[in-house]
């Protein structure tokens, strides 16, 4: 039987755009997207709160397949808002003539394997039935919204939020009174700007964040002279880093050096701002306890010296886990603004929230009134949003199922019983712990190098070996071993949504090994996998 495409792509992001003008342009398949949101952008479309900008440097959270693109496009600073990615994202899907093969406020609701494993029936929030041969996610390790059960919401009388699913016409603080859940990236970026526009701002802090200063300034003529001249070699460097960032150790080994000379790096890097501080400084902050210590003491001493409430600034300060092993956010102003007079922090450790009244926040202590809420409660992070489609494999298997124990994949990319679908930064995949452009590009090269070679050898149908899916289950879970992520509860570990299995979802392997094992695997005929005519 006929499919009606070659591929169907799920999601118009960073990651489906890419995979649109790869598999249609590069390689000439028929490719349909569908997008939920009424535009493209993905996390860049839905995450319109204030303050929202990226953490990584513009000039490498881009694309780098096409150097046109890269010398016509000017980013205007170091960390731009939501607002530039969106419109960057806007111009790519124009400038490559993507718009005509994506259906936007299209959301998919399940997808079935045909019984001899050689395609899948998509169906859509609209009725619509398609066919193609692949079928590709690209839904996001961070997109599916978690709004917190907390009893009583249903009763309040006023508005209330998720930065994740922020409304286009935005939200008017002014002279209002804004209760804001959740110190993650989300709530760090957020709260100084929520500060500046409402007249009163209560943070509900659960867990104190190490955050590192942003930094960010408009790009001069000449800095962007100099970025523009050397992009190949950024990219580069990039591709080779291991969180996908062009950054030179200061160091292998924090204990290596003395007291003075780590507090001279980290002062620098905190000078200097953003994820420098993690990745420029000791290659073993995230793997050596003592190491990370000096790190962490650090930031807490910085936080002492700018918080002025001396209370605040100790509930400001996390001793609970070791910076980095909650993914770090950046900010700009966080710790000042608590020293504004119209911000208050609420510890939940000390009080926890109980629930929501018809005026506000309760905690154990207290009431708080207040007219909005935003929820800053981050996501169902990695599997999120592949199981809330009904994502079905062979004989009818459930993708919630197969994942009951937490997601099993095979290099991230595939599941077992699950032929033909491929899962961009899938779990299991560096994904979220790189630069996310950088690990986007090499899976849907990766994935268009597959398809490319089964067309050329007449196959027809690829499945992930269960071994070899157990066996790369256990690696992951080995390397994760060998880091202090543990040592936190994190959405990395699935900790922030209850009931959810409690295992380490990204490979903390690095990129360039990640990169090398997938090469290695598809020049020795894409082992692992099963492949068929
Ligand atoms: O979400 P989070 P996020 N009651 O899960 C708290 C990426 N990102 O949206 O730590 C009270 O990190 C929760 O508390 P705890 C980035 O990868 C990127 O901030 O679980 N509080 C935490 O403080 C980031 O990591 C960028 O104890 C509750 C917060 O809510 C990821 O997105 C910018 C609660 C959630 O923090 C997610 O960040 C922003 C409850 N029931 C984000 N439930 C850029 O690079 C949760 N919390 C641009």
């Amino acid at each position: 039987m006929k499919n009606d495409f070659d591929v169907i792509v799920i999601g118009a992001g960073f990651a489906g755009l890419y995979a649109l003008y790869r598999l249609r342009d590069v390689q000439g398949l028929s490719v349909r997207v569908f997008e939920a949101g009424d535009g493209v952008g993905g996390t860049w479309y839905w995450n319109r709160y204030p303050g929202a900008r990226c953490d990584s440097e513009s000039f490498i959270y881009s694309y780098s397949f096409s150097r046109e693109l890269e010398q016509e496009w000017k980013w205007s600073s170091k960390y731009p808002e939501q607002p530039e990615i969106l419109r960057y994202l806007n111009h790519v899907a124009d400038r490559f003539d993507l718009r005509r093969d994506i259906a936007l406020s299209t959301r998919v609701v399940g997808a079935q394997a045909s019984e001899d494993g050689r395609g899948w029936s998509v169906e859509t929030s609209s009725g619509e039935r398609v066919t193609a041969q692949f079928l590709v996610t690209a839904v996001g390790c961070l997109s599916a919204a978690n709004v917190p059960k907390i009893p009583g919401l249903e009763k309040f009388q006023g508005r209330w939020v998720h930065t994740g699913q922020w409304p286009t016409e935005g939200v008017d603080f002014r002279a209002k009174r804004v209760g804001l859940v959740g110190t993650g990236s989300t709530g760090i970026q957020a709260t100084p700007r929520i500060a500046a526009e409402a007249s009163q701002l209560t943070v509900f802090q659960r867990t104190p964040n190490y955050t590192i200063p942003a930094r960010n300034a408009p790009f001069t003529a000449e800095q962007w002279a100099e970025i523009q001249a050397t992009y190949p070699e950024i990219r580069k460097r990039a591709r080779d880093g291991s969180a996908g960032f062009p950054f030179t150790l200061a160091g292998e080994r924090a204990l290596d050096f003395t007291e003075e000379e780590r507090n001279r790096v980290y002062e620098a890097l905190w000078q200097e701002g953003g994820f420098k501080f993690l990745y420029a400084s000791f290659g073993d902050i995230l793997r050596d306890k003592t190491a990370n210590e000096t790190a962490s003491a650090f930031i807490r001493a910085k936080i002492r010296s700018i918080v002025k409430n001396p209370d605040t600034a100790r509930r400001l300060t996390p001793t609970d886990h070791p910076y980095g092993s909650k993914r770090p956010p950046i900010d700009s102003d966080y710790f000042e603004t608590f020293n504004r007079e119209n911000v208050t922090l609420v510890d939940l450790r000390e009080t926890p929230l109980v629930g929501i009244t018809e005026k506000g926040l309760r905690t154990s202590a207290a009431e708080y009134p207040v007219d909005v809420i935003v929820f800053a409660t981050g996501f169902d992070a990695m599997t999120g949003a592949l199981l809330r489609m009904d994502l079905r494999g062979l004989r009818g298997l459930r993708l919630a199922d197969a994942w009951e124990f937490g997601p099993r994949t095979y290099l991230g990319l595939q599941t077992a019983g699950f032929p033909n679908l491929f899962t961009i930064t899938g779990p299991g995949s560096p994904s979220v712990l790189v630069n996310m452009p950088v690990t986007i590009e090499q899976h849907v090269d990766w994935i268009g190098d597959c398809i490319g070679h089964m067309r050329s050898q007449g196959l027809a149908r690829i499945e992930a070996i269960p071994e070899a899916q157990d066996a790369w289950v256990e690696h992951v879970n080995e390397v994760a071993r060998g880091t202090l992520f543990y040592e936190a509860k994190s959405w990395y570990l699935g900790c922030n949504i209850p009931g959810k299995p409690e295992v380490f979802m990204p490979y903390a392997g690095g990129q360039p090994t990640y990169r090398k094992r997938c090469d290695e695997v598809a020049r020795a005929g894409y082992e692992g996998f099963r492949l068929s005519a």
